[in-house]
């Protein structure tokens, strides 16, 4: 296996990208995956430092469900708003990122299924609340067609699209490994795949073991992080068994972590966890 981490994860890190990416390569990091910012000229910039240390990139992880400034552009990213022109921004900002993508030498971009339906309470989110018929027509109507267009564009960019399930507070289209999956089968292409995070698994799925089986060929990337968002040991996810699955099915490309740092610990943080998975997957090796 690989290791990268999400360069996401330092948003709130005050520290020259510089000194972050040496660490990383001084505590046994493989790679990075870059964050889907909107400007080309920030991505080129990030580049250019990447280029100048031995780490390769795993991919651009996007600012999926975003609605509001970054950078002084505005930026909307709801593949599925119920705004069209929304939805419109959202689908040019995906073919941005992987645009993006065979720029900096990545590997794969996700995708995540995010909208802005503002009818739905939190109450009900708590309590078992699906989008029932309506779900199964914005699959058939939007989702399958936007996904199919997506990957032809991949393709034309030499990088896989992933789709990532997300938890139900997070995403009302896609919360696990298996309608990822079913997903996944309508679209039916090479350059489609899907991404599993832990963190979202850890809530959505009965067994994280058995999604990762039953996941096979289609699964290409995972995103590493404990039931609260740290890093691996920092929670009490069981991480054993879920490397032991990623062996089992051959996943032998990234396993990349996407924590949520803190400024008390972020240094030891990155390395205590990446050691603890890199202590597993040497004991199933
Ligand atoms: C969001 O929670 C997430 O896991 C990211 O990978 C989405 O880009
Ligand atoms: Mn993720």
């Amino acid at each position: 296996m690989k290791y990268s981490i999400t360069l996401s994860s330092f948003s709130q890190i005050d520290e020259a990208l510089e000194e972050s990416l040496r660490r990383l390569v001084a505590q046994g990091y493989d790679a990075i995956e870059v964050l889907g910012v909107p400007r080309k000229s920030c991505i080129e910039k990030i580049k250019a430092t990447l280029d100048t240390f031995d780490l390769a990139v795993s991919g651009i992880s996007g600012m999926w469900g975003t609605m509001g400034k970054i950078g002084g552009s505005r930026l909307r990213t709801n593949l599925i708003s119920t705004n069209p022109s929304f939805a419109k921004s959202g689908l040019e900002y995906a073919k941005h990122c992987l645009e993006m993508c065979r720029l900096v030498d990545g590997k794969q971009v996700n995708v995540c299924l995010t909208s802005d339906y503002q009818s739905i309470s939190m109450y009900q989110l708590t309590h078992g609340f699906t989008l029932g018929s309506e779900k199964r027509h914005i699959l058939e109507s939007r989702i399958i067609p936007m996904l199919t267009e997506l990957t032809r564009i991949a393709k034309d960019n030499d990088v896989k699209l992933l789709l990532e399930p997300l938890n139900r507070y997070c995403s009302q289209f896609c919360n696990t490994a298996k309608e990822a999956v079913d997903i996944a089968r309508r679209v039916n292409h090479d350059s489609f795949g899907i991404l599993l995070d832990t963190y979202h698994m850890n809530i959505e799925e009965s067994s994280i073991e058995s999604a990762i089986q039953n996941s096979g060929e289609w699964l290409r990337h995972t995103h590493f992080a404990d039931n609260n968002r740290k890093m691996p040991g920092y929670g009490h996810i069981e991480f054993d068994s879920i490397v032991k699955s990623l062996k089992k099915v051959g996943h032998d490309e990234y396993i990349c972590f996407e924590p949520n740092l803190s400024l008390a610990d972020f240094k030891d943080a990155t390395k205590r966890g990446l050691d603890l998975i890199k202590r597993i997957e040497y004991t199933y090796s």
